[in-house]
């Protein structure tokens, strides 16, 4: 009996050691997080994912594999999709279904998919390393998360993702509102992109044209090199399907930037509304707006009225060369593409600013923070290799420095862009509200869970730390993000086991 005890006891002592160098190797050991995200409390791999719970349960399987992808008749690019298409399927559900996803990789390289603008369980964030280890070539991972919140959503790879995406791994999620009574005649989902089909991607970024930004004060000019050709929903010029409105029908049209340049398109005078942000639906004030301006990463939904019976086509302004692929014909019963024309407007009010304030605030007052931190954007020299590199506080990922926060904690980040180039902030898992900008408080707050910060602008956000894990906080222009300009949301209370690099050649931007 005795001896009995005595084996037991050195059994339990031996599984409490291997658990525990187990748990020390994984949250201390090879680890290529940075030395400032904690190693303490619960993995985040074992928090709670949700379940069906009773919920009507929506299931879909992607599978992420390479095409031959034709953009326009002689245009032709090896893209990587999910499921053969460019963009991928569109996955559409009800607030408050169960959503289950079971991705498979077909390609030869890890991928992972992100769900932007979901806030859902941190391990099923999709961010390689950080929430996961990367879906392996021949593998599969299962996605499942509530969709909680009605609006505009999409899916991307975060592995490698100034690579993956712009070769095409993304897709459109609508999260329908059942309650919804507005009634639109067309409903559309307009997915913008740029490619390069007539040229080598030579990089994540190009020097010169940083060094063009910084003499022209052109917050893109970095990545307009690296692109040729603009596309919707994966199709340029004459390949770009039409609207088929009547005068007098109004369309829903869902614009979500899936590149890594700001678009704009122009729409005739008093002839569109913002109805909503980043999912969120906008306070009915004055969204009106002629020329709506997306940033890479954003969403924004706008209404859209046929005023006539006139042909037009929906493009960005100006004499943008590239931009002439980008033009969406909108054609009434009886007209034909080659009748429209661009839309005009004569007034160049965009959307952003006041128009963006939503009709939800997460704080009707600004709130006393727990934790504040200031975010400086800027771009230097990498020492090392003599590249440019993207940085905040002087620093590049993974030797940001992260922002610890307790559950609950009310955080208040200040960005502040000392740079010369365009930088789309956007957090993992969280709304975040938009107080002030450049100092001076907005009329009305906005909730986004991205903020187009310009060169010279400052914005105030506060976002409460409701959702634990540890989230990625980093630029959308993801050849950006590539070079440095990442940080993480790090709750105390988790830890994440697994690591960049490694075995899963994790690599999260
Ligand atoms: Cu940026």
């Amino acid at each position: 009996m005795h001896r009995l005890w005595i084996g037991s006891a050195l059994i339990v002592g031996l599984i409490a050691i291997g658990i525990g160098s187990y748990l020390f190797f994984f949250s201390s050991g090879s680890g290529s997080l940075p030395d400032g995200v904690t190693r303490g409390g619960q993995s985040i791999a074992s928090l709670e994912t949700t379940n069906a719970a009773g919920r009507p349960e929506k299931t879909f399987a992607l599978t992420a594999e390479e095409k031959e992808w034709t953009i326009e008749e002689k245009e032709r690019v090896e893209a990587w999709t999910y499921n053969g298409t460019v963009p991928g399927q569109e996955l559409r559900v009800e607030q408050g279904d169960f959503v289950q996803v079971d991705v498979t990789n077909n390609l030869d390289v890890p991928v992972t998919i992100h769900w932007h603008g979901v806030n859902l369980a941190n391990n099923m964030d999709g961010v390689p390393g950080l929430t996961q280890d990367a879906v392996q070539p021949g593998e599969s991972f299962t996605y499942k998360f509530v969709a909680e919140d009605a609006g505009t959503y999409w899916y991307h790879s975060h592995q490698h993702s100034s690579r993956q995406v712009d070769k095409g791994l993304y897709g459109p999620l609508v999260v329908e509102d059942p309650e919804e009574n507005e009634d639109y005649e067309v409903e559309e989902t307009l997915m913008l992109d740029e490619w390069p089909v007539h040229q080598a991607k030579d990089g994540p970024a190009s020097r010169q044209g940083m060094m063009e930004s910084r003499r022209s004060g052109d917050g893109e000019a970095d990545t307009k090199d690296l692109y040729d050709t603009f596309t919707v929903n994966g199709k340029a010029g004459e390949a770009i399907d039409p609207l088929e409105m009547e005068q007098g029908e109004t369309a829903r049209l869902r614009l979500v930037n899936a590149g890594f340049q700001q678009h704009q398109l122009a729409f005739p005078e008093g002839s569109a509304e913002v109805i909503a942000v980043d999912g969120e639906a906008t306070s009915s004030n004055d969204a009106s707006a002629d020329i709506v301006e997306i940033a890479p990463g954003e969403r924004i939904d706008v209404a859209y009225t046929k005023q006539d019976q006139t042909p037009v086509f929906l493009g960005e302004p100006g004499n943008k060369e590239k931009a002439r692929d980008m033009r969406i014909p909108v054609l009434p019963e009886g007209t034909s593409r080659s009748e429209a024309a661009m839309a005009s407007p004569e007034t160049e009010t965009t959307a952003r600013g006041a128009d963006q304030s939503t009709d939800t605030v997460l704080f009707d007052q600004v709130p006393d923070p727990d934790v504040s931190y200031t975010m400086d954007l800027s771009m230097g020299m990498d020492m090392g290799g003599g590249g440019m590199s993207f940085q905040i506080n002087g620093r590049t990922f993974p030797d940001t420095p992260p922002i610890h926060v307790q559950d609950g904690d009310i955080v208040k980040v200040e960005i502040e862009n000392n740079g010369s180039m365009n930088h789309p902030m956007h957090l993992h898992g969280h709304d975040f509200q938009i107080q002030s900008q450049d100092g001076t408080a907005l009329d009305q707050p906005s909730v986004k869970d991205l903020v187009h910060v310009k060169p010279g602008e400052s914005y105030t956000i506060y976002f409460e730390a409701n959702n634990k894990g540890e989230w990625l906080f980093h630029c959308h222009d993801n050849n950006h993000a590539e070079l440095g300009m990442s940080t993480i949301v790090d709750y105390d209370s988790v830890y994440s086991p697994y690591d960049f690099g490694g075995d899963a050649e994790n690599h999260p931007s």
